[in-house]
């Protein structure tokens, strides 16, 4: 019946379901609400953790013993439920401190009270438990090129997380790092915009291997690109890390749309990818109930989430047990045993083995390999007919 179970791996951030509502040109339509009360909330719904922010618990000018009253009453509903804190990030956004970037301010003070920050957060979230540490560099990036950081700029973000990794293990913290990309928004270009980019940068850090991915399906779609493809690159790589599913129509602002809300044979694509392709961290829902909604249409959005989840890891799994879907895949992936010896390991007599070999090239051009006849058959399995 689709009612998700803590196995399931369901997480969501405090800052998703505990958004009001609050959009660049209205204020909050719902009031906040406590993070003990999310957790309670959560844990009934069936999900199995809660990630957040270091504001997202503690607001950034508490007091050192309401911090500590903030985070007992956290982790005592935290074990109440048993729900547990896979995942914590930073909020290097939200304060004026941080307008023009953080590990990428052009101001010296700024990057420093970034580390500072992010070394706190880091204590925070591994007293909750949290193996993933995720970055998020909203802010880092530009709307005008004028103050001619670009290079400056990656090297002072190399450099930040640098530092920061060698700092969760000298505290012993043994987070691993997950670097979520996003094209624009809040900044008019942000650095390191895609999977892809992100990637590429890891490798140049000094421990490349504490560092993966945490993509966002609405991102690479704002960006115009294709979530699964940027999934399968991140899993190829070793490095999906953690994900944030949600949703997107291309072209428009950051949305966050509840998960399949929107581009359901993407969402089914890429569970289908998580299911098969080795991946076991949470699935994370980082989306908003529409600012319509009151609070019962929050706990409807948070159970929409998960259920489609559940229902497509369903229909991946009829997927594969579908005999003409399966007698479809068969027909379009050609095999040949010989061929495969002869290119899948280079050697000298492979070379020219194969610089010799006669193709019928027109045939090899003239075949259908009956990709609409799959897709169909795809679409009506999630269309319910199959
Ligand atoms: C913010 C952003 C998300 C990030 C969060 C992590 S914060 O809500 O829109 O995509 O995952 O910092
Ligand atoms: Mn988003
Ligand atoms: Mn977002
Ligand atoms: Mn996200």
């Amino acid at each position: 019946d689709y009612r998700p179970s803590r196995e399931d791996k369901f997480t969501f951030g405090l800052w998703t379901v505990g958004n009001p509502g609050r959009d660049p040109f209205g204020e909050p339509t719902r009031k906040p609400l406590s993070a003990p009360y999310i957790v309670q909330k959560l844990a009934e719904l069936g999900a199995y953790g809660v990630n957040l922010h270091d504001n997202d618990l503690v607001p950034i000018d508490a007091s050192a013993q309401e911090r500590d009253r903030l985070v007992r009453e956290f982790r005592q509903a935290l074990s109440d439920h048993g729900l547990v804190v896979p995942m914590a990030t930073t909020n290097l956004f939200t304060d004026p401190a941080f307008k023009d970037g953080a590990f990428t301010s052009a101001d010296a003070r700024v990057r420093a009270y970034a580390l500072q920050k992010v070394m706190h957060s880091m204590d925070l979230g591994a007293e909750l438990g949290a193996t993933t540490y995720v970055f998020w560099g909203g802010r880092e990036g530009t709307e005008v090129d004028a103050g001619g950081k670009l290079l400056d700029a990656l090297s002072w973000f190399r450099d930040s997380l640098n530092f920061l990794a060698q700092y969760s293990q000298d505290q012993g913290y043994g987070y691993r790092f997950a670097l979520e990309p996003k094209p624009n928004e809040p900044r008019g270009d942000i650095f390191l915009p895609t999977v892809g980019s992100a990637l590429g940068f890891i490798a140049t850090l000094d421990q490349p291997d504490l560092f993966g991915l945490n993509p966002e399906f609405a991102h690479e779609t704002m960006a115009g690109l294709s979530f699964p493809h940027a999934v399968a690159q991140a899993l190829d790589a070793g490095k999906l890390f953690h994900i944030d599913l949600n949703d997107q129509k291309p072209g428009r602002f950051d949305q966050d749309l509840r998960f399949g809300a929107e581009n359901l044979k993407g969402a089914f694509f890429t569970v289908q990818l998580l299911e098969e392709g080795g991946y076991d961290g949470p699935r994370h829902f980082d989306a908003h109930a529409l600012r319509t909604e009151d609070e019962a249409g929050v706990w409807a959005f948070a159970r929409g989430c998960m259920r489609t989840y559940l229902i497509l890891r369903e229909k991946a799994e009829q997927f594969r047990a579908d005999p003409e879907i399966q007698a479809a895949l068969a027909a379009y992936r050609v095999e040949d045993a010989e061929l495969a010896e002869l290119t899948g390991k280079f050697s000298r007599e492979n070379a020219q083995a194969l610089k010799s070999r006669t193709f019928d090239r027109e045939a090899l051009g003239r075949r259908g390999p009956g990709l609409e006849h799959l897709d169909q058959l795809t679409l009506e399995l999630l269309l319910g007919l199959r």
